[in-house]
């Protein structure tokens, strides 16, 4: 009899781990993962300004919500921002310094910062999912030289797309760094300054960086 009892009650004990396993397991579906990135000026004597900033990914369940917010950036024109990254290999990307300024030109231009963050991987401007870099619709700065952007994707289809574009890498963010670029057209430039394809330096020269990293809530 007293056995019986006590196999009631070991029985009943399961039964209630059992039910707080799914109370946890619901939690962790339903629970948001961010991600952060703190901008810094890069380039800051030749613009004139110190470009700053926030970059911010949120998850929840398939909706990753990107959101950054910039401020000293050159005013009422558009800056280019992206995910950059190692297209080959587990390297993890760094934001550059002035030691990067491999010509020694004073600027660390585009492709001076790949040996260090990579290469362009995600646009952040009205379609990340459509991995077109050059558009019209990325973020344009106010007269105060500020911007905030945002913009919520679907998870599985930014992955889908990104597996794409980039065979054998996954998304992973906290491998990543963003880039901000852009200083006005009439910005003079030493002809050193390299770009990529047939875009004019400034419309490439990086103007902030931020190495992406996982927040806990
Ligand atoms: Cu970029």
């Amino acid at each position: 009899m007293r056995l019986q009892k006590n196999s009631f009650a070991v029985i009943s004990l399961a039964g209630v781990l059992a039910g707080l396993a799914g109370i946890f397991v619901v939690q962790a579906e339903n629970a948001r993962v961010t991600y952060k990135a703190e901008l810094s000026s890069l380039n800051s004597k030749t613009i004139g300004s110190s470009a700053r900033g926030e970059a911010t990914f949120t998850i929840s369940g398939d909706q990753l919500t990107i959101h950054v917010n910039a401020k000293g950036v050159s005013p009422n024109m558009e800056h280019l921002q992206h995910l950059h990254g190692f297209a080959k290999g587990d390297r993890k990307s760094e934001c550059p310094t002035t030691r990067n300024d491999t010509n020694g030109d004073g600027i660390i231009d585009i492709v001076e910062t790949e040996p260090v963050a990579g290469t362009t991987m995600v646009p952040f401007h009205d379609d990340p999912i459509s991995m077109e870099m050059v558009k019209d619709t990325y973020p344009t700065a106010g007269t105060d030289g500020s911007y905030s952007y945002e913009k919520t994707v679907s998870l599985k289809a930014l992955k889908a797309a990104f597996a794409v574009k980039v065979p054998g890498q996954r998304l992973d963010l906290a491998r990543r760094v963003v880039f901000l670029h852009g200083v006005p057209a009439s910005t003079k430039l030493p002809a050193a300054v390299a770009s990529l394809d047939d875009i004019p330096a400034q419309v490439t020269l990086p103007i902030a960086c931020g190495e992406i990293k996982k927040v806990r809530d």
